[in-house]
């Protein structure tokens, strides 16, 4: 017969199954400059976000006009990985073009 000692009673209870809150939300930024081509901006939209050719086009564009745009809203370390691979696009093209993450603001 198992002997259940009175913390092995407090641990379990302690760790019985709970809801968990939702993870905090980051979302993914592209920043306007003057110098990254568009073509390279929709080609990072497409390659890194998943994005069609017209949602990629219309988020660059918007990035253009109104100097920055939201690319996706993700968990932070997906967020963090998705801002390295513009990053390292950008770099190895050597463009200037700067994406970062925020979290999601509360509306
Ligand atoms: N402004 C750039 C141009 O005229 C295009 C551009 C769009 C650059 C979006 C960066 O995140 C960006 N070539």
């Amino acid at each position: 017969m198992p002997i259940v000692t009175q913390n092995q009673h407090e641990l379990a209870h302690a760790t019985a199954p709970t809801r968990l809150a939702p993870p905090p939300m980051y979302q993914v930024v592209l920043l306007n400059d003057d110098y990254t081509p568009m073509d390279f901006v929709v080609r990072v939209l497409r390659q890194v976000f998943h994005k069609g050719g017209d949602e990629a086009e219309r988020i660059m564009l918007q990035v253009h006009h109104e100097g920055r745009g939201v690319c996706g809203i993700y968990t932070r370390d997906v967020a963090a990985t998705r801002v390295d691979a513009v990053l390292r696009m950008a770099h190895a093209d050597q463009h200037p073009l700067q994406c970062l993450m925020e979290p999601v603001p509360l509306v």
